[in-house]
């Protein structure tokens, strides 16, 4: 019996295709594009220590940060800034979100220029972005309407916490200092 028979080679590559689309279908889940960057812990003496951040490009460009110990507290003195890069042809990042990680505190997106916000007087941005925290589970989570950030195919961030000691403020970046992440592509 002659097992290479066309039947039974149309039935073995539609396996295989079956199983390439399968683990594409996982690697790929539909319609988001999730990274996951990981900093080291203990660059600080501070709680705003950051272990991670996740950088979500779909409907909403979302940004999580995971700290080593986010509280409460203002005495913390706790803060995120957040640069995002949404454009090639323009060096540097177009935007900064920056904000209080202590409980009571407020947030704005403003745009960027050389790093810092465009003018000393920069006004917030009015569209619709949130943060959300929370203390539990030491987590920012930022989520920025496409429409606040010129709706970029594909966007990345750098990310610098910081809080205040004894000895004074103390930051921490994502990588190294300015370190931008590489592009996530919209989903
Ligand atoms: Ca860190
Ligand atoms: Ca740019």
């Amino acid at each position: 019996m002659n097992v290479f028979t066309p039947s039974s080679v149309a039935a073995k590559l539609a396996a295989v295709s079956a199983v390439a689309l399968g683990s594409l279908a996982l690697a790929v889940p539909a319609g988001a594009e999730t990274v996951a960057f990981q900093d080291a812990r203990g660059d600080i003496e501070h709680g705003a220590d950051v272990r991670s951040v996740r950088v979500v490009n779909e409907a909403a460009v979302r940004v999580k940060v995971r700290h080593d110990d986010l509280v409460r507290s203002f005495r913390s003195g706790s803060g995120i800034k957040v640069f995002l890069d949404t454009d090639r042809g323009q060096a540097g990042p177009e935007f900064i979100f920056l904000g209080g990680t202590f409980e009571g505190s407020d947030y704005a997106l403003v745009e960027a220029e050389g790093w810092k916000p465009a003018s000393r007087r920069a006004e917030p941005l009015e569209c619709g972005y949130i943060m959300k925290l929370n203390y539990a589970d030491d987590l920012a989570h930022i989520k920025l309407d496409r429409d606040c950030i010129g709706n970029p195919d594909e966007v990345r961030v750098a990310v610098r916490t910081s809080g205040e000691t004894d000895a004074g403020f103390v930051h921490d970046w994502l990588g190294d200092r300015r370190e931008l992440t590489r592009w996530v592509a919209r989903g």
